[in-house]
């Protein structure tokens, strides 16, 4: 037998040692066979192991991130466990994806960065996940601690420091021991009260310490209730005196028949926030769209304010807010107006009574909150209102009729005629997925939700080009739901490139871009109070050629093209389509933008008010250069 040793041979010899040990770590005795339990996280694992563990006994079914050097260790653990993975282009895109994920199921979404740029990139999504509370998990490599701790590391920034203000809350790992319960708990908390992105960070070395684990599941965390508080709101919305209208947010987007019934027992119209749409279908008789300030949808705004031609209906004066938080972007800058009585029920109790004073706040799960309030329904049951049913029914049809009043647009089409057209193509179980385009304010408007989680906004962040990865998120979740963005070219040209990951992933994501070469948004907040424009022209761009750069499907939607037939052709396509929607938005009126304008004005002092007029009027007289 030859014993001289080959490179290849040695090579070979450390591969099959590294086997042998690899199986003694699968199977380590007693506590390995823990492992196999369900819901356990046990046996004699390294760091990146017990992560990857962890992740699987959460059911975690994909990852979004981008690996590096402080974390190939983990990397490479979800390949050999089998936790999927999707590689992305940028981290802001990764944060976005698992918030895209978590608003289409629920559930935590998970992403995986390291320390640094990483967490930087990240941070403007997991911002807006914090402000619109959805659950996600950020999995954050970070440099080595303890004995092996150096100074000037690669990546040293604070990186707890930095995850603090956009985290619900971080949790900082200091030993190997404590990995797969920070990992699992950071599921729980992300998830309970009111959702938000918790960071569980882990420096690399303890990626690869090895230890005797064995985790049962945490215990869930306990859903809030206040019991005195709830018996004081039973008693106020049982008065017949008081007509109650509901304003329902995010927290009640899983309970929707619990939500329809109440508001039946109590006849009482609903009206959502933003985020809060498709908690209740669009088409049930109580449903009035989102906001019901003049911000918002005039159906609400109507509803709520009862029938000047009728005295007796003198609409809403208690209102029952459930799940909800009323946030400048969603109340058209505080601009919900206030009944003689509230309730405010809320997961949060930072939430409770916070913008609008609450006669009753109660700290309560909504779910649990609906399902005491429909046990108390024999109190709170009002007759059949046919009236303000017919009211609805009537409101909601001249509300629809503006839609068949969309400018043709000489340069590009009306966005509003782009909304109507998705609205009618989409399937009801389709989603869209807006952005921080002016138009997201038509499309909360007009664009009418039949089933929970299909319309999401990035509502309270108002991050520009949320959409383009959140959108890849939603699909990663609704394999063979159609999942569509409406987004402005500004905000597409923030996250473009993330359209390459829909392509290599073979996600279909439509993603309607409204060119109009301009951040128009910020001309229509500009103009009136200016009288010219600054640093919101975009250059041209070549949507066919980017599109076929990055491996998609290209469309064109311009002025005079068929718009239903072109959104019917796109969202058929089975791969991923970029269409460029040529956009005049001419002198389209959108409600937020004026009632917006309005409040803010009324908020000036009387110097403000004073010299924003001499600016305009001086302004008036002289020609202005915009750009
Ligand atoms: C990251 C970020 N930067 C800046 C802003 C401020 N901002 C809000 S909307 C907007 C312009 C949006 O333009 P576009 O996407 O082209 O939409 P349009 O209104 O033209 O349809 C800007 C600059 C923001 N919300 N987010
Ligand atoms: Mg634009």
């Amino acid at each position: 037998m030859d014993w001289s040793l080959t490179r290849r041979g040695l090579l070979q010899g450390l591969a099959a040692g590294g086997a042998a040990l690899t199986a003694r770590t699968a199977d380590a005795g007693p506590l390995d066979r823990l492992r196999r339990q369900p819901g356990w996280v046990a046996g004699k694992l390294t760091g990146a192991q017990a992560v990857a563990e962890a992740l699987l006994a959460e059911g975690g079914d994909v990852v979004f991130g981008i690996p590096g050097a402080q974390e190939n260790e983990l990397w490479d653990e979800f390949k050999a466990r089998g936790v999927p993975y999707l590689l992305t282009t940028h981290e802001f895109a990764a944060a976005c994806m698992a918030d895209g994920y978590a608003r289409a199921t629920g559930r935590p979404g998970v992403l995986c960065v390291v320390p640094g740029p990483g967490v930087t990139n990240a941070l403007t999504g997991l911002g807006e996940a914090l402000l619109d509370s959805s659950p996600v998990v950020a999995i954050v490599g970070d440099i080595a601690n303890g004995e092996k701790y150096r100074p000037f590391q690669v990546h040293s920034l604070d990186t707890v420091g930095l995850l603090k203000p956009v985290c619900k809350c971080v949790l900082p790992v200091t030993d190997v021991r404590q990995v797969p319960n920070a990992v699992r708990q950071a599921f729980r908390l992300a998830a309970a009260g009111e959702p938000g992105p918790v960071a569980v960070v882990i420096p690399f070395n303890l990626l690869i310490e090895v230890a005797h684990f064995s985790c049962p599941p945490p215990a869930d965390v306990p859903l809030p209730f206040d019991d005195a508080a709830f018996e004081r709101a039973v008693a106020l919305l049982s008065d017949r005196r008081n007509r109650v209208g509901i304003y329902a947010g995010y927290g009640c987007m899983d309970f929707g028949d619990r939500l329809a019934a109440v508001a039946e027992v109590l006849q009482a119209p609903v009206a959502t926030s933003v985020s809060g749409k498709g908690c209740i279908s669009d088409a049930h008789p109580l449903a009035v769209g989102w906001g019901y300030g003049p911000h918002a949808s005039v159906v609400a705004e109507r509803a709520f304010k009862g029938d000047p031609l009728h005295p007796l209906r003198t609409g809403v004066n208690c209102l029952l807010a459930i799940g909800v938080k009323f946030s400048e972007v969603s109340t058209g800058f505080y601009g919900n107006p206030r009944p003689k009585a509230v309730v405010h029920a809320d997961a949060n109790p930072h939430n409770l009574g916070k913008v609008m004073p609450a006669d009753v706040c109660v700290n309560a799960d909504a779910g649990l909150f609906l399902d005491r309030l429909l046990a108390c329904a024999d109190r709170l049951r009002r007759p059949t209102d046919v009236a303000l049913q017919a009211r609805i029914r009537q409101l909601k049809l001249d509300h629809a009729q503006a839609l068949c009043h969309v400018s043709p647009g000489k340069c590009g089409i009306d966005p509003l005629a782009l909304v109507a057209a998705l609205r009618r193509q989409l399937p009801e179980d389709g989603v869209l997925v807006t952005d921080v385009t002016v138009s997201e304010h038509l499309a909360a408007e007009y664009y009418r939700v039949g089933r929970p989680r299909t319309f999401f906004n990035p509502v309270d962040n108002q991050s520009m080009g949320w959409s383009v990865p959140a959108a890849i998120g939603v699909q990663r979740a609704c394999p063979g739901r159609p999942v569509a963005t409406l987004t402005g070219d500004g905000c597409f040209l923030m996250s473009l490139q993330e359209i390459s990951t829909a392509a290599r992933e073979g996600l279909p994501v439509k993603w309607f871009v409204l060119d109009d070469r301009a951040y128009h948004y910020m001309q229509m907040l500009q103009l009136p109070a200016y009288r010219r424009t600054t640093a919101t022209h975009l250059a041209a761009l070549d949507y066919r050629a980017l599109a076929q750069g990055f491996g998609v499907a290209f469309q064109e939607i311009g002025p005079g093209d068929n718009i239903d037939g072109s959104v019917a052709n796109a969202l058929r396509f089975t791969g991923p389509v970029l269409v460029r929607v040529q956009t005049d938005y001419g002198d389209r009126k959108i409600r937020w933008i004026e009632a917006v304008r309005d409040r803010f004005v009324d908020e000036l002092s009387a110097a403000q008010k004073a010299r924003f007029l001499a600016r305009i009027g001086a302004r008036s007289v002289t020609p202005q250069v915009s750009d």
